[in-house]
């Protein structure tokens, strides 16, 4: 007989998740992926000034915060018939390129890494390292004060788990070196951004902040060290764990998706729209034949999610009204659908829609499958490349500068009396579209179909999984006091349900509380 596991919320996430699996003979027969936590920002937009958007977007949340006032800034440049000065599309892909290098090794060593390590193997290190004694000292210090928070709770370690006191004790030690690592690339950001977390710099026009060439150098030598640290630490520990000690859950597949990939391409790298991630759709894992993206393809179904407006919308014209009494539903992330089918998005999406070298070169060497594993070295990999193109982009920007810079299109400041607006962009958890019109001057709609709404959402008016639900099935869970495998599933397409899950209670603008049974 099938059994039941709640994962209620699932930590080392952002947001509130709920995963539902039932296992038979030791493997997942079904799964449900459920965003928790009913708060937004989509109804909060209709009739304030459209430019609110770049700063009301970004509070959805805490970590992809520059992506929505990237999207939201691109969506208004549109509507209000922008062109964008080369100032401002290179100062905010260098805004926003920052904010991924702090991204992605967070995801991997303060959110996922313990899903694989044994943390306790730092207690059998016998090494005459420094660095990682001092390592061991702390944890052991932690461990003998029953301190050991953010370490625990966690699931037992299994088969899988990486025990091998030299390596444990050296991802610990770069667990620790990764927390300066985002720090310092926060600041990277605010150098051009003002701030971060929620950058106040990118507006419709461009951006506010005029730097000079101290600031730019200042961000060229903390880039240099940010890649340092990508490339000689963050890459190398992803492949040494995924090509070793990880290497049986990574040939596989544990946690491969359904073969429907898509990227909607993103980062302008020059003034004629090329794109440094490339757009493109793969169906049913037919990378010979990938196609273009078709924004019109775009709907959202709400059989399965808390809402009563009407399903299967296209996002300029989607509606989102809540029902938390609707008895069947699961979630209140809706289920955005492409051309009907459900898509995965995130690093690897990306990865194999480009077909990346690196990426291909580990899959034919290991013979990789797709799954939780690739989805970590896709993130690693693409990290590295985008940081070593950014030092190009710091060479354009002082090219610009050389030329006179200009930021902003000061012309194009007014809101349109009408007109619409679409974005849609790479952010670090896969595409993620801004949708606009505007009435009178004022936000007349405002919809956003977020990256974790793609790879969460539930099933759809005709009952297909989403794409997370669709990975779980097949998960080996030998034993159900310890789904890791499980986590170690979800937690590899970076959930962040607090993006997935954003509109509000329109009338009293309060969190509900409410229980499933
Ligand atoms: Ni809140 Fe996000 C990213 C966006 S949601 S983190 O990346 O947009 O998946
Ligand atoms: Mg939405």
């Amino acid at each position: 007989m099938a059994q039941k596991i709640v994962i209620d919320p699932l930590t080392r996430i952002e947001g509130h998740l709920r995963i539902e699996v039932e296992v038979e003979n030791g493997v997942v027969k079904d799964a449900r992926s459920a965003g928790m936590m009913f708060r937004g920002i989509e109804p909060l937009m209709t009739g304030r000034d459209p430019r609110d958007a770049s700063y009301v977007t970004e509070r959805i949340c805490g970590v992809c915060a520059g992506s929505h006032g990237w999207a939201s800034s691109i969506a208004l440049d549109g509507a209000f018939g922008v062109n964008l000065p080369p100032g401002g599309r290179i100062i905010r892909n260098l805004i926003l390129g920052a904010q991924w290098l702090h991204d992605h090794p967070l995801h991997f060593y303060h959110l996922s890494a313990l899903d694989y390590l044994d943390v306790m193997a730092v207690a059998k290190y016998k090494g005459n390292d420094v660095g990682l004694n001092a390592v061991k000292a702390k944890i052991m210090a932690l461990v003998n004060a029953g301190d050991t928070a953010p370490l625990t709770p966690r699931y037992k370690p299994d088969e899988f788990s990486v025990n091998d006191p030299e390596l444990v004790t050296m991802a610990v030690s770069h667990y620790l070196q990764a927390l300066d690592m985002q720090a310092k690339a926060k600041k990277m950001s605010a150098i051009f951004a003002g701030k971060q977390p929620h950058q106040s710099s990118i507006v419709v026009g461009g951006v506010t902040m005029l730097p000079t060439m101290g600031d730019v150098d200042k961000y060229a030598s903390m880039l240099e060290e940010q890649i340092d640290f990508i490339e000689n630490v963050y890459l190398k520990d992803v492949v040494t764990f995924g090509t070793g000690p990880l290497l049986p859950l990574a040939t596989a597949g544990v946690g491969g998706g359904n073969g429907n990939y898509m990227s909607y391409g993103g980062f302008e790298v020059d003034n004629s729209g090329s794109l440094f991630f490339q757009p493109g759709i793969v169906m049913n894992n037919d990378f010979a034949n990938p196609q273009k993206i078709d924004a019109s393809k775009i709907t959202e179904d709400v059989k399965w999610s808390w809402y009563k407006s009407a399903s299967h919308l296209q996002p300029m014209v989607g509606q989102t009204v809540a029902d938390v009494d609707k008895a069947a539903a699961y979630t209140f992330l809706k289920a955005p659908r492409y051309n009907g089918q459900a898509m995965e998005v995130g690093p690897m999406a990306r990865m194999l829609i480009e077909g990346n070298e690196t990426l291909m070169g580990l899959v034919k060497k290991y013979n990789i499958k797709p799954g939780a594993v690739a989805r970590h070295a896709a993130r690693a990999i693409e990290c590295a490349k985008l940081a070593v193109a950014m030092r190009g982009w710091v060479d354009d920007l002082k090219s610009e500068m050389g030329k006179g810079l200009r930021i902003h299109d000061t012309d194009h400041w007014e809101p349109p009396t009408t007109g619409e607006g679409v974005a849609m962009i790479e952010a670090p958890r896969g595409s993620l579209g801004h949708w606009i019109s505007i009435k009178d001057q004022k936000t007349a709609n405002y919809q956003m179909v977020v990256p974790s709404t793609w790879n969460f959402s539930p099933m759809d008016d005709k009952d297909q999984r989403g794409p997370v639900e669709f990975a779980l099935i097949g998960t080996p869970v030998p034993d159900p006091e310890n789904p890791t495998n499980v986590a170690r599933v979800v937690r590899s397409y970076d959930p962040c349900i607090s993006c997935a899950v954003h509109l509000i209670e329109p009338k009293t603008n309060k969190i509900l509380k409410f229980q499933i049974g």
